[in-house]
């Protein structure tokens, strides 16, 4: 089945308010007119209003880099579904591994994530991934599946098919080494049948599955001609406005 592509840029914690708009401009206009594609942006909450000013009228989604499950109410340091689309959020990830290592989110706090965006109308990017610990040990399924299950616990039908997944291994994450096109298209694969079993086979058809973890412009061809790798979630590489010009240009 032919899904539509989706390119998404995690900008992580890096650009002024400056740098956001300059890269947001140059990528808006290397997008323009890529009507078989879409194409996301994941800049950091302080300037995610600015990049979606400089992106008004074009078709770039934007998302923020994470998501509280309340609309508003004291927790300090997070930020509301409610604010993100008042900023001109239409998505957030959820679950990155850099959050669930650094920030220790765990499965329950990752799913209140999940369900709470859903409740708002936001487009979740869930990430799950293996650690090079868990694939040397075998266990690469296995945790696939437990991240799975337990961070799309409660999640309707309906909404599982507007649900975006994002397998990052975290070994592949920000080293320079990327899963290989074998690699990826295997635990895509097998995400695609756990989510057929977890919901209906139609829906996990539907689903968007992202692969991330040093996407460069010189990968992303063979990663994108894999059956169940439906996009590319970009982290160092969506910072230089030529590389991710060139991914979002796939052929
Ligand atoms: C994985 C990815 C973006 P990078 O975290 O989410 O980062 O492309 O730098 O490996």
């Amino acid at each position: 089945m032919k899904r539509r592509p989706l390119l998404a840029g995690n900008w992580k914690m890096h650009t002024t308010v400056i740098d956001a708009c300059q890269l947001a401009a140059a990528i808006g206009k290397c997008s323009a007119g890529l009507a078989d594609r879409d194409v996301l942006l994941a800049p950091p909450y302080t300037v995610l209003s600015e990049v979606a000013h400089v992106l008004q009228g074009s078709d770039v989604l934007i998302a923020s880099q994470n998501v509280c499950w309340e609309a508003e109410g004291a927790f300090t340091g997070e930020i509301s579904p409610t604010m993100i689309k008042s900023a001109g959020g239409t998505a957030a990830i959820i679950g990155h591994s850099e959050r669930r290592q650094i920030f220790h989110e765990d499965h329950a706090i990752i799913n209140k994530r999940v369900l709470g965006a859903l409740a708002f109308g936001l487009i979740p990017v869930f990430c799950v991934g293996e650690t090079l610990e868990e694939r040397e040990g075998e266990k690469t399924f296995e945790i696939l599946e437990e991240q799975l299950r337990e961070g799309l616990a409660g999640v309707s039908l309906q909404d599982m098919g507007k649900t975006v997944v994002a397998y990052e291994p975290v070994w592949a994450i920000g080293t320079g080494k990327t899963a290989s096109k074998e690699q990826a298209q295997e635990a895509h694969a097998f995400i695609r049948k756990l989510l057929a079993e977890m919901f209906e086979k139609n829906i996990a058809d539907t689903v968007r599955i992202l692969y991330g973890g040093s996407v460069k412009p010189d990968n992303v061809d063979e990663l994108m001609a894999q059956t169940d790798i439906d996009g590319a979630l970009v982290g160092g590489a969506a910072l230089d406005a030529d590389s991710f010009c060139r991914i979002i240009n796939f052929i």
